[in-house]
């Protein structure tokens, strides 16, 4: 019999934005506002660059932070676990990002020479808001699983 899954996990909430694109000869641009279009407001901005070949990020959840990834130079991979199913997406344009709720687990991995992951976050940072240890994530939102 498949499992049940529990309240609150979210996986189908993870989901790839598009932004606008103004396109002009010049060069383009993409703006992002914080409450249109993205769910929460901007609280924070961090970006991951000079990643070497082969690294991998991330291998945590947040408790309540939610996210938004963006690949404003180069591509990326991410794994979104919810504890019940996992799903990897490829980042790899500027005008588009992911949207990460609370309590997803994510690795980061396959960052091509030069790439930029620019994130939005909903908070400050907050190391007691970081699940690092996958077995106390899994124990959190599918107590169930063997
Ligand atoms: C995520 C992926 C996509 C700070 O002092 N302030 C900050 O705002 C951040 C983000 C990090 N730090 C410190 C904390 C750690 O000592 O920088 C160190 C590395 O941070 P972290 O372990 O979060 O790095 P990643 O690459 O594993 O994860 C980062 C984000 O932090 C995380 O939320 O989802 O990128």
């Amino acid at each position: 019999m498949a499992r049940k899954k529990a309240a609150g996990t979210r996986l189908n909430a993870c989901r790839i934005v598009d932004l606008p694109k103004i396109m002009d000869e010049r060069g383009n641009l993409t703006f992002i506002e914080g409450g249109n279009h993205l769910p929460f407001d901007i609280k924070r901005v961090y970006y991951l660059y000079d990643v070497p070949g082969g690294a991998t990020r991330g291998g945590h959840a947040h408790r309540n932070l939610e996210q938004f990834l963006i690949a404003a130079m180069g591509s990326f991979d991410v794994i979104l676990d919810d504890g019940f199913e996992s799903q990897r997406f490829h980042l790899n344009r500027s005008y588009y990002g992911l949207y990460i709720p609370s309590m997803i687990w994510r690795e980061m991995s396959n960052f091509s020479s030069g790439s930029v992951c620019l994130t939005l976050a909903s908070k400050p940072y907050d190391e007691s808001d970081y699940i690092r240890d996958h077995h106390v994530f899994k124990e959190l939102v599918n107590p169930e699983a063997p």
